[in-house]
Formats: C-alpha cells, structure tokens, sequence
C-alpha cells in the first residue's frame, strides 16, 4: 500500500515536471515570438528595397537554382561545408544535444527544440519533450489507427504515409481554431498543437504502415518509457537492439532539414502559406520527397546497388569492373543514384557521419564494402561524364546500407523513414511562418513571349 502511494507520488511528480518543461518549450517560443516579429518589421522597413541579387532566364528555366526568395530559420546549407542546423553542423549537433543513456547519437527530441527554438535544451527538457510527445501519441483517435490500417497493402508506402499523414488531420487544432474565427495573432499557437501532435504520431502511423506491408499486419505497441527513435524502431520490429535505436537517433536527427528551398521544405512552406494546416502541407512535402531525385533517391539507390551486385554475378568489386557498370548506367540515360546536389558541391556531411557509423559498427559488412568502392570511383566517372555539377555523394547514397546491415531490407519503405525525420524540420519552420505571419507565397511567373520580348530576342 505504502510503495503504490510512493509510486503514485513519483509519478505525478514526473508528470507535473513533464507538462513545465513542455509548457517551458511554449513559454520559449511565445517570449521570442515577439522579439522576432518586431526584427522582421525592422529589417523590412530598413532593409526592404535591399536586392538579394539579380534573377536571370536561366535561374527562371532552371528550377530557380540560385535565387534567394524565402527565408527559412531552422537550417542553412553552404555548398562547401554542407548542413547547419541553427547553426550547429552535425558533429557539434552530435556532440552538444543530449543523448540516451549510454548512446552517443543526438536524441530527435533534442533536435526538434533546437529547430524550434534555436536553443540546445537541457536534458530535462529534453526529456520533458519525449514524455510529452508520447502522451501526444497515446491521444490519436483509434479510428484514424484503424484506417491506416485498412489502406491497401499494393499503393507504395510513401502514398500510404502520406495518406496517413491526412487521416490525421481530422484532429487538426489549427484548422478547428480557424473555422471558429480565431485572431491572426493566435496562429501560431493551434499550429504549436498540430506540429507536436502530428511529430509525435508519425512513427505510430509509419511503423502500423511497415508492419502491415511487410508484416502480414502483426502490429507492436508503443513502449512510452522509450525515446520517440527507439520507440519507433520497437515499433516496427526492432526493440532490444541497443545498435538500431542509436542508428534510429541518428539517421531521424540529421535527416530532419536542409534549409528551405528543398522539394519536401518548399512544397510544405508553399502549401502553408494558404493557411492550410500543418498535416495538410505536410503531406504535400512528403509527395514531393516521394520523387526520385529527391528522398526517393535512397530507394533508388538500394535497387542500383542490387542491380549492380547482380551484373558482378559473383565478380570481384573492382574499380574497374565498377567503373564500366557506372558508365552502363549513364549510357542508358540514367542519373547514378545517391550523386550530386542542387546545392552542395562537396561530399554530403549527413554521408559521412553515416559512413562514421558504418566504420564504428559494420566495417567488415560486404555491401558497405561496395558502396565504399563505390565513393572512390563514382566521382571520377561522373567528373568525366561532364554533366553533373556535383560529382559527390549525398545522404542518399549511404542509409540503405546501413538499414540492410540491421534486417529492415525493404527498400521501398526507406524514404517513409525519411519522411518521419523530415517532418521535424519542415513542421518547425512552419510553426515559424504562422508566428511570422508570413503571407501566403506568390511568385510571378511569365512566359516564353515575355522573355523574348524583355531580352529583345526578334
Ligand atoms: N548521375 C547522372 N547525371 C547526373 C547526376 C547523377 N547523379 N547528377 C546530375 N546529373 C546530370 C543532371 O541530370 C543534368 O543533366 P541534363 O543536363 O541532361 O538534365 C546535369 O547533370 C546537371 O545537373 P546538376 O545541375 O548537377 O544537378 P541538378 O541541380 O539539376 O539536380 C540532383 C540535382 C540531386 C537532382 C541530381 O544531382 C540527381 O539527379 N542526382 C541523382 C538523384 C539523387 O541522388 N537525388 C537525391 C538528392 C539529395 C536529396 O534531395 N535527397 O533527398
């Protein structure tokens, strides 16, 4: 009798500490709303005639590469050095955010108060973010997990996720709030309830998604007591193993933001800014991270690696032997998978810590082996093709093989995992834009005629 009161006791005093750090994390964000409302009408009133530099006809044929026309705060990439996430790269981000006990990787839950705050939180409120984002999850209404349930098997898993992704938005707060008439000022608080609701169901809808694709729907329930990585891992099969979870931690960290111009990044800030609620841009950025060239990329490339493994039918890996499968793809009017970058110009940083990882724990595993090779000679064959701006490897070219090292080899589900990290990043810099109160995105396009006529082309 004594030790349940004892254990009543402790409980709600974890749960009392749980809501003040997450109402701590609301706190923040409503005490720096304001400071950067009133930099933004500074900058505009000071600075807004100021050129960011000029549009030319390439830029407007050439999928605006180069243009700076939006503002995202949560990440910056340079070409040279890759990511920053609030201005941490990943190695500081992997040393600074708080870790589970015994891991080295970030927690998720670090990196998405970071994205949102632009702080390094404590472990307590590290913590207290998990605790909340757990009890966020256990509140989803059973009748959403039942339809995800029942989307068929056949439709790829990223139409699936982002079908999910809109059953959830039945429980939208934002788009309730609008439709009862709520102040532009109050935005960002009902967008604070979805962005946190929806970060904490996904690896629920994602993991019911994996175990009814490939699972003969044998489903896991949530274990609260885990982190929202090792959760998500247990979820989907793989709880117990100390080395997945901390892949989990790190592969859900770095993949989370890329600044703003990105397919995923643009299509959600661009679907936001009509003021439709976050599951609603959400899922539109997931329909664009399903593209090929985008996060379908690391799909992509785990089919080429097989492809590749089959035409060395039992082969030696030489660079030589590579070199020629490499120059077949090309020559067959393919782009090599997991190569090149609209921006970076450099290896993917988010490649090399991969590869770290594979160093650390699988260095003898047969297809880290190849993809290894793999780095050696693609640069070489595609600086010689003489097309790609960028002959280095992204963040694509390397996940694959370290998720088929611990058993999850359906490929096809790999860029759902991305796309659950994904919604970290995008989602904070929504909250952003509601609290901004940036407008609804409008550029102004013209035509062919009009460029002709303005270059004085006849
Ligand atoms: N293999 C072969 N050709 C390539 C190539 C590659 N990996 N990367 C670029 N090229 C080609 C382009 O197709 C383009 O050819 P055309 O002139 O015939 O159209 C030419 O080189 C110039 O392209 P670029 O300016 O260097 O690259 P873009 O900014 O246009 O495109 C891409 C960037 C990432 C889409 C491109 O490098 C690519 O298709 N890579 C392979 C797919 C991939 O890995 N995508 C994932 C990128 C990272 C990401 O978003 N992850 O989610």
């Amino acid at each position: 009798m004594r030790s349940s009161l004892k254990l009543t006791k402790i409980l709600s005093k974890a749960s009392t500490q749980q809501r003040y750090y997450s109402a701590e994390l609301k706190s923040i964000l409503a005490a720096q709303i304001p400071q950067k409302q009133a930099e933004l009408k500074e900058i505009k009133e000071k600075f807004g005639n100021v050129s960011l530099g000029d549009t030319t006809v390439r830029m407007a044929y050439e999928g605006m590469r180069g243009i700076k026309g939006l503002v995202t705060e949560t990440s910056l990439l340079d070409p040279e050095e890759g990511i920053r996430f609030r201005g941490y790269s990943i190695p500081e981000c992997q040393e600074k955010l708080t870790k589970a006990q015994g891991g080295q990787e970030p927690l998720p839950e670090a990196m998405l108060w970071l994205l949102l705050t632009g702080e390094v939180p404590t472990p307590q409120q590290t913590e207290g973010l998990r605790a909340d984002l757990q009890q966020r999850a256990q509140q989803v209404d059973p009748k959403t997990v039942e339809f995800v349930k029942s989307i068929p098997n056949n439709l790829h898993p990223m139409t699936q996720f982002s079908m999910a992704i809109l059953a959830l938005q039945k429980d939208s707060k934002f788009a309730q709030a609008y439709q009862d008439g709520v102040h532009k000022r109050e935005y960002w608080i009902h967008t604070y309830e979805d962005v946190l609701n929806c970060i904490a169901r996904l690896p629920l809808v994602a993991s019911i998604i994996y175990r009814k694709t490939y699972h003969n729907g044998q489903y896991i329930k949530s274990d609260s007591s885990l982190d929202w990585a090792a959760d998500y891992a247990s979820m989907m099969g793989f709880g117990g193993n100390k080395q997945i979870a901390e892949l989990f931690r790190l592969y859900l960290s770095i993949h989370t933001d890329h600044e703003g111009g990105n397919v995923s990044a643009h299509a959600t800030h661009l679907v936001g800014s009509a003021l439709s609620d976050p599951y609603l841009s959400l899922s539109a950025g997931m329909n664009g991270l399903a593209g090929p060239l985008h996060g379908l990329a690391n799909q992509e490339v785990l089919k080429w690696l097989k492809e590749v493994q089959k035409d060395l039918n039992g082969r030696e890996p030489t660079k030589e032997v590579l070199r020629q499968l490499i120059w077949d793809t090309l020559n067959g009017g393919r782009v090599v998978p997991g190569y090149g970058h609209a921006v970076l110009r450099k290896t993917d940083p988010r490649y090399t810590c991969q590869r770290e990882f594979a160093q650390k724990y699988m260095k003898d595993d047969p297809l880290f082996k190849l993809v290894s090779t793999l780095y050696e000679v693609v640069p070489d064959v595609l600086t010689e093709h003489g097309k790609t701006k960028n002959p280095w490897p992204n963040v694509d070219a390397h996940s694959g093989c370290l998720l088929q090292h611990y058993g999850l080899v359906e490929e096809d589900y790999y860029t759902v995992m991305f796309g659950v990290s994904r919604g970290i990043g995008v989602l904070s810099s929504l909250l952003w834009d509601r609290a901004l109160g940036l407008p609804i995105e409008r550029p102004k396009s013209v035509t062919t005629e009009w460029i002709k006529k303005h270059v004085k082309m006849n």
